[in-house]
């Protein structure tokens, strides 16, 4: 630890034509857009598992970065060592928040109790670290899929002795999150789907999982834990059929149970790519449906099919999403939280502070286009004017809800057969993208 980051200066806004690499070239976190500075538009946060426990192991290889920080791993002083490398780098960074599991902050017990202990140990110590640097929690949560009794899942398990101790992790993580004064708790279900119908009973998993989220939502209002629960969906990887496949599904899933008021939803870019959608749909649907919470901001592969979990560099991709998370209102509890880690090739410390770096500018880039295209206007004037038989006429008896198929039918009889359509233009929607956001370059 002691040499960690040594070399490496506060990273500083230095425009973009900077070719300091250790300098931001579009994230200027004091610059004021629409009312708000950059950095309150952005809420980024450091993932504490990729950051620092991810050593880059693979299927085919072992980690090739070293996350030890000179101590053993294991103990309590290597979670320490983890913690103070943790908040070094978020200083450096100016990240002003951050996202952890219970199994990233503190090493298992060789019991359940143990385990609490040691967690509390490691809360006191980072809430200390919290309140002298100003560092706040986005979200906390329990990783349910990580250790061996949780094969067959955790709320979703057969086994009746396996929901009882996720129950009990859960709470820990809750009362954890709570000390942090987190901004949220997030459900990833990693665990929760199955492999294969007949070793499984589907309603009872369900309905199961149901029964925990209700749980939790009793516990989280008698201990007045005032952030909003998440959910972030996922289809697949561990488990075949995840539960919460993504956005239509889980919100389904929460109508179905009544737990809709409780939750919003937590959107990942690169699940949204397995689910085979774009992540700015799976950010539209959270949002139409009141359910816009906050982002894990990733990135995956097109050629690769698995969450590879890569730093956000894509522009297009970071201006659609801030377009959504603009027109939701912007951000409350939520943020961008990047759920992100190095190539397994980019394994020294500077390279996380590369990777940050890369992932923030391009996120800087996604909200001042996004806004530049809102400014703009012609694409919501398209919009808006391709809908706008909608606005008069038999359009707005349709949206009024002052028509029936009957009165629909003489009306459709009457007025014929439908001869023109305007075009969609998707084409020239397109290139004003491109002319906004390269029009005054060249
Ligand atoms: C895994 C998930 C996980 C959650 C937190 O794919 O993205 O990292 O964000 O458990
Ligand atoms: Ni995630
Ligand atoms: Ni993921």
């Amino acid at each position: 630890m002691k040499n960690y980051l040594k070399t490496i200066p506060k990273i500083k806004f230095k425009g973009s034509k900077s070719t300091d690499p250790f300098s931001f070239r579009f994230y200027n976190p004091n610059e004021v857009i629409h009312g708000k500075s950059m950095k309150e538009h952005l809420r980024f946060a450091m993932s504490y598992w990729h950051t620092l426990c991810g050593t880059g192991v693979d299927m085919f290889g072992s980690g090739t970065a070293d996350k030890s920080f000179s101590k053993k791993e294991g103990t309590l002083a290597h979670a320490k060592a983890k913690a103070d490398a943790g908040f070094l780098l978020m200083s450096k960074l100016g990240i002003g928040f951050f996202c952890f599991h219970d199994v990233d902050i503190a090493p298992a017990g060789e019991t359940l109790a143990e385990t609490h202990t040691n967690l509390d140990i490691m809360a006191d110590y980072i809430k200390e670290k919290m309140d002298s640097t100003g560092i706040k929690c986005l979200w906390g949560t329990a990783n349910l899929f990580g250790h061996p009794r949780f094969m067959h899942g955790a709320a979703t398990a057969p086994n009746a002795d396996v929901f009882a101790y996720a129950a009990a992790s859960i709470k820990k993580a809750i009362d954890i999150t709570k000390k942090f004064d987190g901004q949220g708790y997030v459900f990833w279900g990693g665990r929760e789907g199955y492999e294969t119908l007949l070793n499984t009973d589907m309603k009872l998993e369900l309905d199961n999982l149901a029964r925990m989220m209700h749980m939790a939502v009793d516990y989280k209002n008698k201990i007045k834990f005032n952030g909003p629960f998440y959910i972030e969906p996922k289809p697949k990887e561990p488990t075949k059929h995840q539960y919460d496949f993504d956005a239509a599904s889980t919100i389904s899933f929460l109508r179905k149970y009544g737990l809709e008021k409780h939750f919003k939803l937590n959107i990942e870019a690169n699940h949204a790519t397995l689910a085979g959608h774009t992540f700015e749909h799976e950010l539209r649907t959270a949002a139409i449906n009141d359910m816009f919470g906050s982002i894990d901001a990733n990135q995956g592969d097109m050629l690769l099919g698995w969450d590879t979990d890569q730093f956000p560099t894509d522009v297009y991709n970071a201006v659609y999403c801030m377009l959504e998370v603009i027109r939701a209102g912007g951000f409350t509890t939520g943020g961008l939280n990047f759920d992100a880690k190095q190539r397994r090739g980019s394994y020294t410390p500077e390279d996380t502070v590369i990777a940050y770096i890369a992932g923030m500018d391009t996120f800087a880039l996604g909200l001042k286009i996004a806004y530049a295209i809102i400014d703009d206007g012609r694409i919501d004037d398209f919009v808006k004017e391709r809908y706008k038989s909608y606005t008069h006429g038999i359009g707005a008896d349709i949206v009024n809800g002052k028509t029936d198929l009957e009165k629909l039918t003489r009306y459709a009889l009457s007025n014929g057969e439908i001869t023109t359509n305007t075009s969609g233009r998707q084409e020239m929607l397109e290139s004003i993208i491109n002319s906004i956001m390269f029009g005054n370059r060249f």
